[in-house]
């Protein structure tokens, strides 16, 4: 008798004090997106981590930034930590006013998306970053001797070839289809002290590594986008930069504060700047640590911060 009842005790003590599983919050897997560069993997597996950490289930679900917007708003997939205003304002704010996502606040991070080029490059083309000098050296980045230059763009939509068009510029539009191409792009124009403008963005690990700018078009405005009258082409859109300050915002489902409302709270509260965003990202492509193991090293390493996301109520219950 004794006997039976001292096992009997240990699924309870397991159940009680060893598992991560919290019977006050809701056990439905929240399901995290997973996009295409490395900061916002990473930091998808940091939140993974600490909603995990106060009893939450979590999962991870990959999709493009394209696809994100439908999954989100149906709640296949539940939260998004790192939406770009250079490459997402448009469809974000679409979803907002429609009613399927939530805004969950801004990082601190300032953001920038656009063409950019070692800095190397001025030496060639005198006049960089103003975009005007492309205008003049265009076939400097000519890839098949012709004299249209070549313009390696990501795998994220953006109308580069609108731009092109009405700024007038003598290039094409050469779209990678994963991020770790452009890099390749990049190392090897490097190497071969060649021309290159690609698509890059702030914070990201080049700046911690190379010099390099961003080329200075026309001052983005909304207008840009949406009145042809607006910019120096008046007959065309995107006669304009992404841009310079962007904001870079979370996001989660409409229903997800009804459904884990300590979750939403801690993702309202989770904040990175520049710096760490950077560092985040160098640590996967330059040091070419995993995804996973540079956010289980940032969870480790970095308590006292992410701990003060964790609101006191959720701690217990709730
Ligand atoms: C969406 N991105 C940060 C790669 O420009």
């Amino acid at each position: 008798m004794q006997r039976i009842a001292k096992f009997f005790w240990i699924p309870l003590l397991v159940f009680c004090c060893f598992s991560s599983a919290n019977p006050s919050k809701n056990q439905t897997p929240i399901n995290i997106i997973v996009n295409n560069w490395s900061s916002q993997i990473v930091l998808a597996y940091i939140t993974g981590e600490i909603l995990d950490s106060v009893g939450y289930k979590t999962t991870y679900s990959e999709a493009t930034t394209n696809e994100q917007w439908g999954s989100l708003s149906q709640g296949i997939d539940h939260v998004q930590i790192e939406v770009w205003e250079g490459t997402m304002s448009e469809m974000f704010n679409r979803m907002v006013e429609s009613g399927g996502i939530i805004d969950a606040g801004s990082h601190d991070a300032k953001t920038r998306e656009d063409w950019w080029y070692p800095s190397y490059v001025e030496l060639v083309c005198p006049g960089l970053p103003d975009w005007q000098a492309l205008k003049r050296c265009a076939s400097l980045f000519s890839v098949d001797g012709s004299d249209v230059g070549e313009y390696v763009a990501g795998p994220w939509e953006k109308p580069e070839a609108a731009r092109i068009r009405a700024l007038e510029l003598n290039f094409s539009v050469s779209t990678v289809s994963e991020a770790d191409e452009l890099w390749v792009a990049l190392s090897h124009a490097r190497k071969n002290k060649l021309p290159i403008v690609l698509f890059n963005w702030s914070p990201n690990w080049v700046e911690a590594v190379y010099d390099g700018k961003f080329v200075e078009f026309p001052n983005y405005s909304p207008e840009c986008e949406t009145d042809p009258e607006w910019g120096l082409n008046p007959d065309f859109h995107y006669d304009c930069g992404n841009p310079k300050n962007g904001w870079l915002k979370k996001a989660v489902w409409s229903k997800f504060p009804d459904l884990w409302p300590c979750a939403y709270d801690i993702i309202k509260n989770i904040n990175f700047d520049n710096k760490s965003i950077a560092m985040l990202a160098a640590q996967v492509d330059f040091y070419k640590e995993s995804h996973r193991d540079t956010a289980a090293k940032w969870v480790n390493e970095n308590k006292p911060t992410w701990k003060k996301w964790i609101p006191s109520h959720c701690v217990s219950g709730s």
